[in-house]
C-alpha cells in the first residue's frame, strides 16, 4: 500500500515564467518574451493583437522573470534542500536554436542547460524536461508562420535531437508540449500562431495541432532511439468536465468539452485520430494534412506516459450561466466549491475523478506534473510568511491522489506541484499570484531584490516528501 517507493515528489516551473536574461547567452527573442502584463495580455497572447517585439508602453515580465538564470544554484539547493527527488522545468527553445532555423546550436544556450542539470544530479535530483512550454522562436514566427506551417516539424526534429544527444544520461523524463491543448484557446502563447484577417481560424488551429501532434511523435521515436531510457510523456491541461445538470444536453455537452480537451492526448497516446475528430473535421469541410508517413510515425510512437496540470474541474451547461475564471477554459460556476482568489474553484476529489478517468481512457502511467494554489501573501514584519491556505490546498489534493492510487488502483508516478517558487503567472502575468513554498522579492511592476526566502509551506512539503507523502499534518 501507499504510493511507489520511487515516486517523483517536486515543482514545476517553465522557462519564460522563471529564467529571465532574455537577450544573454546568444538567446534569440520568442513569442512568451512579447506578451506582456495588462490588460491586452489576452488579445496578444490569442493572437489577436499582433506584438512581435516590444513596443513602447508596456511591461514584460518574462524579460527578467525571477532571473533564474543567474539564481539556478540557489533555487536548485533550495530544492535540494526541501528533498525533491524531481524538478520540472523546460527549455527556452531560442536559447538552443535563437532564430529557430539555424543549422547548428547555440553553445552557451546548451551549456546553460547542462549545467543546470548537473547541478540538479547534485542533490539527486531528476530533472524531468519540458521540450517547448508555451514558447516559439520569434524568427520562426516571423518566417514560417509558428505551428502552422509544416516545415515546423522538421525544426522540433532538429531541436529533440540536439537535446536528446546532448543530455543522454542526464536526463530521462520528457514531455514534448506543455498543456498541448491550448494552442486551441490561446494559438500566440501556445503555438506562435497569428491570424489573418478574414482567415478560416478553424482550420489554422487544426492543421497546427496535427504538426504539433506529428512532431511529437517523432520526437518519441527520435529519444527512444537516442536512448532506450528516455520516458517521454505528453501533456494536458486537465480538469474533468462536469455537467452543470443532470439535464441530458448538460451531460452531453459536458462529454463534448471532455473530447475536445482529450483530443490530442487520443492521439499521442493511442496513435490514431478518434472517430469523433474525424467526423467533426467532416463537418468543417477541413481536410487534415496528414501523409501516409505521418498515419505511420503517429502509429508507431505513443507516448511512454500521460502527463496533465489540474488546478480544478470544469462545470459546463447548455444554458447560459454565470461563467467562472480558470487557467484559459472557463465553465460555469459550480456551488459546490470554492475559489481562490483569482475565481479557480478549488476540488481535491475532482483530482481524483480525471486520475481515474485518464487512467480509465488510456492506460498509461500518469504524472501530475502542475497543481497548486496562485495566492496573494503577506510578509510578516519579522519577515516570515504564513501561508497555512497553500498548506491546506495541497494537503487536500494529496490526499485525493493518494486515494487514486490506493484504492482505486491508479498508476501514478509522481507529483510535481506548480511554482515551487514564485514566478510570474501564465495567464495574468503578475508576481503577486504566488504558488511557491519560497517567496521571491519581486512585484507586479518589477520592483524587489529578487531575494529568496522560505515561507512556512517549505517545511511541510520536505515532510511530505521525506515521508513520501503518509505525514501531511
Ligand atoms: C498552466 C501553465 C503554467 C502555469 C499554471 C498556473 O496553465 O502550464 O505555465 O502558469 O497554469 O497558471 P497561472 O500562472 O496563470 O496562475
Amino acid at each position: 500500500m501507499g504510493l511507489r517507493k520511487d515516486f517523483l515528489w517536486g515543482g514545476a516551473t517553465a522557462a519564460n515564467q522563471c529564467e529571465g536574461a532574455y537577450n544573454e547567452g546568444g538567446r534569440g527573442l520568442a513569442n512568451v518574451d512579447v506578451i506582456p502584463h495588462g490588460e491586452e495580455r489576452w488579445k496578444i497572447a490569442r493572437g489577436e493583437k499582433v506584438m512581435l517585439d516590444f513596443e513602447d508602453g508596456y511591461y514584460y515580465p518574462a524579460k527578467v522573470g525571477i532571473d533564474f538564470y543567474h539564481h539556478y544554484k540557489e533555487d536548485i539547493a533550495l530544492f535540494g534542500e526541501m528533498g525533491f527527488k524531481t524538478y520540472r522545468m523546460s527549455i527556452a527553445w531560442s536559447r538552443i536554436y535563437p532564430n529557430g532555423d539555424e543549422e547548428t546550436p547555440n553553445e552557451e544556450g546548451l551549456q546553460f542547460y547542462e549545467d543546470v542539470f548537473k547541478e540538479c544530479h547534485k542533490y539527486g535530483i531528476e530533472p524531468l524536461v519540458t521540450i517547448t512550454h508555451f514558447d516559439c522562436p520569434m524568427g520562426l514566427i516571423k518566417k514560417y508562420g509558428g505551428w502552422r506551417n509544416r516545415k515546423m516539424i522538421d525544426f522540433y526534429k532538429r531541436l529533440t535531437t540536439t537535446l536528446f544527444t546532448r543530455y543522454k544520461g542526464l536526463v530521462k523524463y520528457w514531455l514534448t508540449f506543455n498543456e498541448i491543448n491550448v494552442l486551441l484557446h490561446a494559438p500566440f502563447m501556445g503555438a506562435g500562431i497569428v491570424f489573418e484577417e478574414g482567415e478560416d481560424r478553424y482550420k489554422v488551429l487544426y492543421t497546427a495541432a496535427h504538426h504539433e501532434l506529428v512532431a511529437s511523435a517523432w520526437a518519441t521515436k527520435i529519444a527512444h532511439e537516442i536512448d532506450p531510457e528516455n520516458k517521454i510523456g505528453c501533456m494536458l491541461a486537465g480538469g474533468s468536465f462536469y455537467p452543470y445538470s443532470c439535464d441530458p444536453e448538460d451531460v452531453f455537452f459536458a462529454l463534448q468539452k471532455d473530447r475536445e480537451n482529450c483530443f490530442f492526448i487520443d492521439v499521442q497516446a493511442r496513435g490514431y485520430y478518434p472517430n469523433y475528430a474525424l467526423k467533426e473535421f467532416e463537418r468543417n469541410n477541413f481536410e487534415l494534412p496528414c501523409t501516409e508517413e505521418d498515419v505511420k510515425i503517429l502509429k508507431e510512437n505513443t507516448v511512454d506516459f500521460v502527463s496533465f496540470s489540474y488546478y480544478q474541474t470544469r462545470t459546463v451547461s447548455v444554458k447560459p450561466e454565470m461563467q467562472s475564471a480558470g487557467n484559459l477554459l472557463s465553465g460555469a460556476k459550480n456551488p459546490y466549491l470554492k475559489a481562490s482568489e483569482w475565481g479557480w474553484q478549488i476540488d481535491p476529489l475532482g483530482l481524483r475523478t480525471t486520475l481515474n478517468e485518464l487512467y480509465d481512457r488510456y492506460q498509461k502511467p500518469l504524472f501530475i506534473v502542475e497543481n497548486g494554489l496562485g495566492a496573494k501573501d503577506v510578509v510578516e514584519e519579522d519577515g516570515s510568511i504564513q501561508d497555512d491556505y497553500r498548506i491546506d490546498y495541497m494537503r487536500e489534493h494529496i490526499k485525493a491522489l493518494k486515494v487514486a492510487v490506493e484504492e482505486d488502483g491508479v498508476d501514478l508516478l509522481g507529483y510535481t506541484m506548480w511554482g515551487p517558487i514564485d514566478l510570474v503567472s501564465a495567464s495574468t502575468g503578475e508576481m503577486s499570484k504566488r504558488y511557491g513554498f519560497i517567496y521571491v522579492d519581486r512585484d507586479d511592476e518589477g520592483n524587489g531584490t529578487l531575494a529568496r526566502s522560505k515561507k512556512k509551506s517549505f517545511d511541510w512539503y520536505k515532510k511530505v516528501i521525506a515521508s513520501n507523502g503518509e505525514d501531511l499534518d
